[in-house]
């Protein structure tokens, strides 16, 4: 009997809970390496924002067939990162196709300003915060 009681509240909390993965609010989107899923759509990051711990590695992955990069600056200490630098850290080109990827360790606690060169008037931008684990 208790537990029928409950299933209403159950019932409540998951359509909630669905209803935040839609709006963005849910954790975000890891893949089966721990690393954190950014997408560039056609003229735009499909976030605004990210918080993510020290060490985490994030995956910039090309969901449309248009050149983009990601380049950083980080407001607190000035220090700056292309996509596009020499490999090992860059690719040394720009995204072009789909499914073009390149991923970042963030070692340091900092906030970084993200954008993309091609798509700098469309202000293709994101925050990705680092947090101290
Ligand atoms: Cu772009």
């Amino acid at each position: 009997m208790r537990l029928l009681r409950l299933l209403p509240a159950l019932v409540v909390a998951c359509t909630l809970a669905a209803g935040c993965a839609e709006d963005g609010q849910a954790g975000p989107l890891q893949d089966d390496q721990g690393r954190y899923v950014v997408r560039l759509l056609p003229t735009a990051f499909d976030v605004r924002e990210l918080r993510v711990p020290v060490g985490a590695t994030v995956l910039f992955v090309n969901d449309a067939a248009v050149p983009h990069n990601v380049e950083g600056f980080d407001e607190r200490t000035g220090s700056t990162f292309s996509s596009e630098w020499p490999e090992p850290h860059g690719m040394g080109r720009p995204f072009t196709a789909e499914g073009d990827a390149w991923e970042r360790t963030f070692t340091e606690p900092g906030t970084w300003r993200l954008h993309c060169h091609y798509h700098h008037a469309e202000r293709m931008a994101m925050s990705l915060h680092v947090a101290p684990a």
